[in-house]
């Protein structure tokens, strides 16, 4: 058969909402747009316990630590959900986790910006959660299975963590005048960086024409972007805080919140590499590989041993 025709049977079947599967011929171009979403997407996960992962031993009271580790947690297993879907694709999680390592590999931005107060933990899992699940939500719907399958199990979770976030948050916005400012204060340093994780804007992005045809994006990333300003526009009110943004107005004729420009240059400058911690993001990651090795090494030996002893068995 013909490539064309092969591609022609190939988009047939996303038109008709049909999932594509490992086994299934899919262009060599699909294949690798998967693969960088779903590995950059898995490191995200990986990269993302960390700025959390420096509040656990302060979480003001024995509930808030449980609520966070149990929270951290839930994003290790996701990143090991999604590594497994993206070695459905052909690629080993070593080669993955080499390309994170050795800087290769994108992650999201926002992981690059430092947890400075304990508020911080609320407003990760209420705008950095809450920007994720809006993008994860459409995500359930991708054309590629084992990705689409993936995401339901991690949004499920994500949504406990915006709410856990939110709640967070809820107590400090009616504790002392303290809190109230250590509150406005994370809300400030994180809310600009939340718009980011989006993508570039739309004009802007490179793969989003072609990802929507294959259904991997059902969404751009203005489109979820101008969702997120709508949803926290209206759930900040309950919390009496502002958004940092003097242009963020109720536009009746369009439906939605206008919202002030991004600064897209401090934007690529983190996604290059510069942002203020992305140096420490992957030093501690390179550490905590280093340190596991013993571990790796004693799983294969105990593999080894058991692959031996079936063979002696079987002999
Ligand atoms: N940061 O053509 P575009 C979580 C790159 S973690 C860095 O629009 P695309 C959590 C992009 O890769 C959940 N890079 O790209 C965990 C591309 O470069 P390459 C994280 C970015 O892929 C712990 C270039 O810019 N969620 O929930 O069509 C604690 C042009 O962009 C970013 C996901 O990973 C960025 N923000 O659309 C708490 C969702 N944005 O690769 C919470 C899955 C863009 O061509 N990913 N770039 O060299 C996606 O949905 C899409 O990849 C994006 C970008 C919407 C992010």
């Amino acid at each position: 058969m013909l490539v064309q025709d092969m591609e022609q049977i190939f988009q047939d079947k996303i038109d008709r909402e049909i999932k594509i599967e490992p086994k299934d011929w899919m262009p060599e171009a699909y294949r690798k747009t998967n693969l960088r979403q779903i590995s950059q997407h898995a490191h995200s996960e990986v990269v993302g316990m960390l700025p959390e992962g420096n509040w656990i031993s302060r979480a003001p009271s024995l509930k808030r630590k449980a609520i966070l580790l149990a929270k951290i947690q839930d994003e290790g297993g996701h990143g090991l959900y999604l590594y497994s879907a993206a070695e459905t694709l052909g690629f080993s999680r070593d080669e993955m986790i080499n390309d994170l390592l050795s800087g290769k590999a994108k992650y999201s931005s926002i992981f690059n910006y430092p947890s400075l107060s304990w508020a911080d933990m609320g407003a990760v899992g209420w705008l950095v959660d809450g920007a994720a699940i809006l993008n994860q939500v459409m995500l359930c719907r991708t054309s590629y299975g084992p990705y689409a399958r993936a995401m339901v199990r991690i949004c499920k979770e994500e949504s406990f963590h915006q709410r856990q976030g939110f709640d967070a948050l809820l107590v400090l916005s009616r504790g002392s005048k303290e809190q109230k400012a250590m509150c406005q204060d994370a809300i400030n340093r994180w809310w600009w960086p939340s718009l980011m994780m989006f993508g570039p804007k739309d004009s802007e992005s490179t793969n989003s024409d072609q990802s929507m045809k294959w259904k991997i994006k059902r969404k751009t990333n203005d489109e979820l972007r101008q969702q997120f300003v709508d949803m926290i526009a209206e759930q900040i009110k309950t919390l009496g805080m502002v958004l940092p943004d003097p242009a963020l107005k109720w536009n009746e004729a369009r439906k939605h919140y206008d919202f002030g420009a991004i600064n897209w240059e401090e934007f690529w400058n983190v996604v290059k590499g510069n942002g203020p911690c992305n140096k420490q993001r992957l030093a501690a990651r390179n550490k905590a590989h280093d340190e596991g090795d013993w571990v790796r090494e004693a799983a294969k030996q105990y593999a080894e041993k058991k692959r031996n002893r079936a063979k002696e068995q079987a002999a």
